[in-house]
């Protein structure tokens, strides 16, 4: 298998470069961000106690999410690999998934962390919020809270990667091509490493 994080503050194109990456490499979609607002949709008992923290920019705990990464785990038996995107967050989701992918016999093989002004992150979800329908997209203070989250509790989990090596640091500013050809260099690398060591 082979499994991708795409990490990166709120708004530094995680959830852009995954809809290209998926359709390139073949991988199988997980973004937390995505289960979570299909949830509050479908007015779920876990949709609705996600929704009070979503709108106030703060993270879901951490007990709902990995429940949720593990039931898509095991729904994908077949998969060649995952992109995870917005997962994981915090270092105990990152322990989590860490545990999960052994019980499965296989391992992150790159964490590709995107790089983007926090001015640049605020113009783009605002933008975002003008037509997105995203209640945490519209308001300023709301933006200001998840990227104060991101500072505090997902930033750390660059460095938990970055003791096993496993962490590549992309320009996220620039066109939204340029970007994609930068992942695919890297994914290309390490796919052809991969190829040869086997
Ligand atoms: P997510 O859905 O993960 O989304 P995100 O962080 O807002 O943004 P993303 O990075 O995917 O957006 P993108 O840049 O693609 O999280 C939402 C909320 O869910 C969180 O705040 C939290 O409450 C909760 N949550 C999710 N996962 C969780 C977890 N694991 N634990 C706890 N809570 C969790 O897009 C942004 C905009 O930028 C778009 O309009 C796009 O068009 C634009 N853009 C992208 N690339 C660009 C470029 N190169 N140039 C110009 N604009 C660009």
């Amino acid at each position: 298998m082979f499994n991708i994080i795409l990490f990166g503050p709120p708004g530094s194109g995680k959830g852009t470069q995954s809809e290209k990456l998926i359709s390139k490499y073949g991988l199988k979609h997980l973004s937390t961000g995505d289960i979570l607002r299909s949830e509050i949709a479908g007015q779920t008992p876990l949709g609705q106690a996600a929704k009070s923290y979503m709108d106030k920019g703060q993270l879901v705990p951490d007990e709902v999410v990995i429940e949720m990464i593990s039931s898509s785990l095991d729904n994908n038996p077949g998969a060649y690999g995952f992109l995870f995107d917005g997962f994981p967050r915090t270092t105990a989701q990152a322990e989590a998934l860490d545990k999960l992918l052994s019980q499965k016999k296989t391992e992150i093989a790159v964490v590709l962390a995107l790089q983007v002004s926090q001015q640049e992150l605020v113009e783009r979800l605002l933008n975002r919020g003008l037509t997105s329908g995203r209640s945490d997209d519209v308001d300023e203070s709301v933006i200001g809270a998840r990227i104060a989250e991101y500072e505090k509790k997902t930033a750390a989990v660059a460095e938990y990667y970055r003791k096993y090596e496993k962490v590549v640091f992309i320009k996220g500013e620039g066109s939204i091509d340029e970007i994609f050809d930068l992942l695919c260099k890297e994914i290309d690398r390490l796919i052809s490493a991969q190829q040869v060591s086997h």
